[in-house]
């Protein structure tokens, strides 16, 4: 406990609290009048009957003082301009103590105010610096070996530290998702790019605590061990007590957490390094023995605001801002180094002035160092795509023995089979995939013995089993965390999302987290993913806007995300093939939305002509990211650009356009949605007399926007053009859907205008 004395701290009313903490520290340490203990060795307690020795508290609180005069720094800096952050760690530097109890490859995914334990991590290998690392990223300097200069961010490379955003609480399930890979690992004879008993650490703050990913990843966390499943991820609850300016109720934390089945619960004084170490030291050993979910309940406080922008005097009394900064650990830690006889007034106080120089000599050094300043600069690690080795890749196929075993047999290969439709094709393209990659994994809600509510996936647990094939629970939030988590560990995650409309519930985790890794770590981490979305309408049977979302605008702007939607069974194979190339090689995001209505589609024109059905491209084949497909590749007349169902439409159109108006007909599948290739939507249209924009989503923010756009600033406006799209409302039961989804006559009625 602190035995800080309130009076002591309460004496300055001013309006800086910065300031008025710093000056605390100084005057604790000049006033301090206690016992003073004999210093035993360097391995000695460092006061009777801690867990903590000499030496650990020294580290301990130099790397306390460092956050501490990084916060400090920033508050002065940031007015000139020199600093462009000021969300600091001061008031829970003890989480400095989490760092020190864990090893440098457990990775880590932390709270922003997790600067204790960042700078105590780098104590872990020789060499680093986490002033000057800090300072680069405080100065949005280029030379930031986090983020290269795009964000302060916790991260770094060597030491486990994936960077965060600053969505609260969005990183929770991807660090359930790493602790799980871990494990999961060995079960498919994966090799870990850390040591098999690693933990993935968590931390985040009291108010994160009940958000609604953050309760999503506790709840997946218990369900994992209630099965007696190992998920070693150390949950870190830093509780100040309030988020912003909002109070949490006092005792809510532990009343929330502290019974919870599967979850189990360790309490630990974050603001005293002497009293707090045993418990934090007993809540890591537990995570990493039992490989159980574990909460850490830390004890924290918030001293000088949420913000440098937040002046809490505005809005907190007086008293109760004394009494926050009279919790200050730091003047706990003054406390510690006094009575232990480990430091004299002199000697602390001579550290404490020297950390502060080192901080701000570093900001000063960083703030002479380039910043990003080029916007090709800025999106280097966004989207990278080595054209070349991704078609290697794709169309690699040096695993006929895998294969082989996975279909059953050469008679039983699928390009020896007849022409099948797609969501056959998808299923075996999936096999293919998976014998390709042994370190793929397929799961999502009733993939597994079922195959999926539309069985594309049946077969593929039987092939390759439960620890590579399986269910989750029922969260998308969740299978999307554990996609990230798989790929963090070095596997290739496929999950399943059961209908588009249940992506747009789970966005964010592709959105704010797994797209953005690459760009926030400067490409130094990625996590590619391959996600499968049953997608888009024309469903027979199975109305109603859930099963038949149509929307698709969440997904194309979101940046570095790649989009393909194919509309025949063949394309669906070697798309596959070169998505998980682009996210083996590239490391990208990748989102194939597979059209449901067009899963059984066997016939073309007529029923039972078999013409959309088509024969399964072998391995060696794959289809380069962007490039489309063109039906009737001479015809001028009339070009249609179109993708998923519309282009099966799009041709039945055609014949009745041909046989009415004459014209030959040009049909272009885009196959890719995101990025849109421009370049060839252009050359498609160049030749074109008449166009039509056939676009199933909706009418704002659909796909025919961006073809138009290409088609105007290519400089072919002039072009006599309808668009064809469905309109903006959600999609009805029965055959009300047809009145708003575009069709086949809608795009003969077009034609006539264009006539
Ligand atoms: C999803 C989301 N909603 C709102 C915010 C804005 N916001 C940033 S920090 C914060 C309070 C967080 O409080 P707490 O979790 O207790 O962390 P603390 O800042 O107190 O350490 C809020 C509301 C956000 N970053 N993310
Ligand atoms: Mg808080």
């Amino acid at each position: 406990m602190t035995t800080v004395p309130y009076a002591l701290t309460a004496r300055h009313k001013g309006f800086n609290r910065a300031e008025i903490v710093d000056r605390n520290f100084t005057e604790f340490v000049e006033l301090w009048q206690g016992e003073v203990h004999a210093p035993g060795g360097d391995h000695a307690p460092v006061l009777p009957g801690s867990a903590l020795d000499a030496q650990g508290f020294r580290e301990l609180l130099e790397s306390q003082l460092v956050s501490r005069h990084l916060d400090l720094m920033a508050r002065v800096l940031r007015v000139h301009n020199k600093v462009f952050y000021t969300i600091g760690s001061s008031g829970h530097e003890g989480n400095a103590m989490v760092a020190r109890l864990t090893r440098h490859t457990d990775p880590a995914f932390l709270h922003y105010r997790s600067g204790g334990f960042m700078a105590e991590r780098f104590r872990k290998l020789p060499g680093m610096d986490p002033v000057m690392d800090s300072a680069l990223s405080f100065a949005a300097s280029s030379e930031d070996p986090a983020s290269g200069g795009r964000h302060k961010v916790w991260g770094s490379k060597p030491l486990w530290v994936l960077p965060q955003t600053s969505t609260i609480a969005s990183h929770l399930p991807k660090a359930l998702g790493t602790a799980i890979a871990i494990e999961q690992a060995r079960r498919i004879g994966h090799t870990l790019p850390i040591p098999d008993d690693s933990i993935a650490i968590c931390s985040f703050g009291d108010a994160s605590s009940n958000h609604a990913t953050a309760q999503t990843a506790f709840n997946a966390a218990a369900w994992t061990a209630y099965q007696k499943l190992p998920a070693p991820v150390l949950y870190v609850c830093e509780d100040n007590g309030i988020g912003i300016s909002v109070k949490t109720p006092s005792g809510w934390v532990a009343n929330n957490f502290r019974h919870r089945a599967d979850l189990d619960y360790f309490f630990a004084d974050g603001l005293d390094l002497a009293g707090g170490y045993a418990q934090v030291q007993a809540a890591v050993a537990h995570c990493r023995m039992t490989r159980r979910p574990t909460f850490l309940h830390l004890a924290t406080t918030r001293v000088m605001g949420h913000a440098g922008t937040d002046f809490e005097i505005e809005w907190r009394s007086v008293e109760e801002l004394f009494a926050v900064e009279a919790s200050d650990p730091l003047l706990r830690s003054a406390e510690i180094a006094l009575s232990s006889g480990l430091y004299t007034k002199a000697s602390l106080l001579a550290l404490y002035e020297a950390t502060r120089r080192r901080c701000f000599e570093a900001a000063e050094e960083a703030d002479r160092r380039p910043r990003l300043a080029t916007l090709a600069q800025v999106m280097k690690p966004l989207a990278p795509y080595t054209p070349a080795a991704v078609k290697a890749e794709a169309e690699r196929a040096n695993y006929q023995d895998r294969r082989l075993a996975a279909f059953g047999g050469e008679d039983k290969l699928p390009e020896a089979l007849p022409p099948r439709h797609l969501a056959i094709q998808i299923g075996q393209a999936l096999h293919d995939i998976m014998a390709k990659y042994p370190e793929s994994l397929l799961f999502g809600e009733d993939v597994a013995q079922k195959g999926g509510v539309y069985t594309v996936t049946k077969g593929l647990h039987k092939a390759f089993k439960g620890s590579r094939v399986f269910n989750t629970l029922l969260d998308e939030t969740i299978i999307l965390g554990l996609a990230q988590g798989y790929a963090n560990m070095g596997m290739l995650p496929i999950p399943e999302i059961q209908y588009l409309a249940y992506f747009h519930n789970a966005c964010d985790q592709i959105r704010g987290e797994a797209a953005s890794l690459q760009f926030f770590s400067n490409d130094q981490y990625r996590n590619p993913i391959v996600m499968r979305v049953a997608s888009l309408g024309y469903q027979k049977g199975f109305g109603g806007h859930f099963h038949n979302d149509n929307s698709i605008a969440a997904l194309r702007d979101i940046p570095g995300l790649v989009v393909g939607c194919p509309s025949r069974g063949d394309d669906a194979a070697n798309m596959l093939r070169t998505l998980t190339a682009l996210a083996k090689v590239d490391g990208r995001v990748c989102a194939y939305l597979e059209p449901i209505a067009l899963y059984m589609t066997k016939d073309l024109y007529e029923a039972g002509d078999g013409q959309w059905q088509f024969a399964y491209p072998a391995p060696g084949e794959a289809m380069p990211l962007g490039e489309g497909r063109v039906y009737h590749d001479d015809a001028n007349d009339l070009v249609v650009f179109t993708f998923g169902n519309g282009v099966p439409m799009a041709l039945r159109a055609a014949r009745t356009i041909e046989a009415e108006l004459g014209w030959q007909v040009r049909v272009v599948d885009l196959r890719w949605l995101a990025p849109l290739n421009d370049a060839f939507i252009a050359a498609q249209a160049k030749s074109a007399q008449r166009i039509i924009v056939l676009d199933e989503g909706r009418r704002s923010a659909g796909v025919g926007e961006g073809i138009i756009t290409a088609i105007v600033e290519a400089g072919l406006g002039a072009t006599p053009l309808q668009r064809v799209v469905g309109a903006d409302t959600y999609t009805p039961l029965a055959s009300a859907a047809l009145l708003v989804l575009p069709g086949e006559a809608d795009v003969v009625a077009a034609a006539r205008k264009l006539a």
